[in-house]
């Protein structure tokens, strides 16, 4: 097993469902990995370890997932210049709108490349640190390239699958049941303009 170059740091044991998205991403186009429980205010001293160790260690990325106050993108981005990847996880009673600014919104000069909330945004967040390995590996470029048109084929499929339901012909009404269905009155304008010739007059206007 070679090194990991992709680190996925997140804030608590409770992200892990999330983050475990990430993981699969870097799994599925080959990348070595490390994932460790980390946070910015709970664990300080570790972050500030991890994020200024990355580097030497031969890290090319590292992702950091956390909700709440999320700081960790943030604090690990101000003690390395690796590219970091945040993802707002969504465990807050605000439901992730304060990680998502809290991560997305670093001030000018120490960037976080923000995903989206949740699951989506961790399967961002491997794909994205796949993205910056793929640019000093053909490997896994050419994975990538495979995934893409994989993801296309997929929705190609679920949409004939659609058209195949959709144009399904109607079930028959009972001819009974459309027997019953009495025909329908004209209305007494109509009537009134068949017997007179003149246009009916309009209810509630003076004639
Ligand atoms: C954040 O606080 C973590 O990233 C997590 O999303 C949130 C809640 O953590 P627990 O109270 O579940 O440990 O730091």
């Amino acid at each position: 097993m070679s090194k990991p170059v992709v680190g996925i740091l997140m804030g608590s044991d409770s992200d892990l469902p999330v983050m475990q998205e990430a993981a699969a991403m870097l799994q599925e186009f080959g990348i070595e990995y490390e994932m460790t429980i980390a946070s910015a205010h709970r664990t300080p001293k570790k972050v500030l370890e991890y994020s200024q160790n990355a580097e030497k260690r031969g890290l090319k990325a590292i992702i950091a997932g956390a909700g709440w106050a999320a700081h960790l993108a943030g604090v690990i981005a101000s003690h390395t210049t690796l590219p970091v990847i945040g993802v707002p996880i969504d465990s807050s009673p605000l439901k992730g709108i304060d990680a998502l600014l809290a991560t997305a919104q670093m001030p000018g000069g120490i960037p976080v490349a923000t995903m989206s909330l949740g699951k989506a945004g961790a399967r961002n967040a491997g794909i994205f640190a796949a993205q910056i390995i793929a640019t000093a590996d053909v490997k896994v470029a050419n994975r990538l390239k495979v995934y893409r048109v994989e993801m296309e084929r997929d929705v190609e499929e679920k949409a004939k699958r659609l058209i195949a339901i959709t144009s399904a012909p109607a079930p028959k009404e009972p001819a009974a049941a459309a027997a019953a269905v009495p025909a329908k009155k004209k209305s007494r304008r109509r009537r009134w303009k068949k017997k007179s010739g003149a246009p009916a007059p309009v209810p509630g206007q003076a004639t």
